[in-house]
């Protein structure tokens, strides 16, 4: 089976870099490169050598599985997302990407560092989640910049479209944690951990545990392609407005995370961390689609449609314990 490419960037030191010399570089140009095929072959890849230490990710793993004891339902439960809401808690229920299948087996929550939703979270989980955030903004800022280098714009191409990073009012970049519980009941016909879907904005960086079930729909787009862990690495994609903003070179790929086959697996829960980097609201994407026809899309609206579409208003209900 096929499988997603892999990028070293320990040549670069992303986290600890110059600015201001290191997109010139030899070395820098030809993993650009290697960037550029991966993502607008597949619009997915993995990331080593990005720096993030070890025990930075296992330390924030472990805090996030805390997070979603049942000992802190209050805090799911206030902060429990509901259309037109960015931020908080999401399960199968009020997040649906197909809503004709049954709903997701998953729970996840939504934040940024300056949010009630991460300030009202227990005390004892949040340096080691900050501690993560901290390397996931450094990383971006990096990546910004080394995607213009790999589409050959400029270094700073895409820094314009993402000055309001951080302020959730102007700038939809977040942080989400996800806990998919083991299961144990009556698995249905076509329920999975995570729907079939694209995602919505610049860029998507993710971690996962050592159990997998993530796929990436193959260029083919006749099967799916595992996206097998590896440790410590980074998955990188590309989200629907940094499709369009490349012009279509860069692929806003479909994914969906399995459930596992075997009995085993599926009672073993399953735990990733994403940060998601979107472009300001204010601004306005300009791009061709498929056909060649030129697009201009407000970051703002197709935000808030594919929120508004995903997100469903449902009855208060209690949260499964
Ligand atoms: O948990 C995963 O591996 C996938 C998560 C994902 O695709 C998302 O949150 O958009
Ligand atoms: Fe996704």
């Amino acid at each position: 089976m096929d499988q997603l490419p892999i990028i070293d960037l320990s040549l670069l030191n992303p986290l600890n870099c110059d600015f201001d010399t290191i997109f010139d570089k030899e070395e820098t140009l030809s993993v650009a490169k290697s960037l550029y095929n991966a993502l607008s072959h597949y619009g997915f890849l993995y990331i080593t050598g990005h720096g993030i230490p070890d025990n930075v990710i296992s330390d924030a793993f472990g805090a996030s599985k805390e997070f979603f004891k049942p000992v802190n339902r209050a805090i799911h439960k206030t902060h429990y997302r509901r259309k037109g809401k960015l931020l908080g808690y999401v399960d199968g229920l009020n997040e649906r990407d197909l809503p004709e299948n049954p709903i997701d087996l998953k729970q996840g929550y939504d934040f940024t560092l300056k949010s009630p939703e991460f300030d009202e979270m227990p005390g004892e989980q949040k340096p080691a989640i900050k501690e993560l955030y901290k390397h996931f903004e450094t990383l971006s800022q990096f990546i910004l910049r080394f995607l213009g280098v790999s589409l050959d714009v400029g270094t700073d191409y895409f820094l314009p479209g993402h000055t309001q990073v951080g302020d959730i009012t102007k700038n939809s970049s977040t942080m989400r944690i996800l806990y998919y519980q083991a299961v144990n009941g009556e698995i249905l016909e076509k329920q999975s951990r995570m729907s079939d879907h694209t995602d919505f904005g610049t860029f998507t960086m993710l971690m996962q545990d050592q159990v997998g079930g993530l796929q990436v729909l193959s260029p083919t787009g006749h099967e799916f392609i595992n996206a097998v862990p590896i440790k410590n690495s980074i998955i990188f994609n590309v989200g629907d407005l940094l499709q369009t903003w490349s012009q279509g070179k860069l692929k806003s790929t479909l994914h969906r995370v399995i459930l596992p086959k075997e009995m085993v697996r599926l009672q073993m829960s399953r735990q990733s961390i994403v940060y998601f980097t979107n472009p300001d609201n204010s601004f306005m994407i300009t791009g061709t689609d498929e056909n060649g026809n030129v697009e201009k899309k407000s970051v703002l609206e197709h935000m808030e449609e594919r929120n508004n579409t995903t997100i469903i208003d449902v009855a208060e209900k209690p949260i499964p314990a």
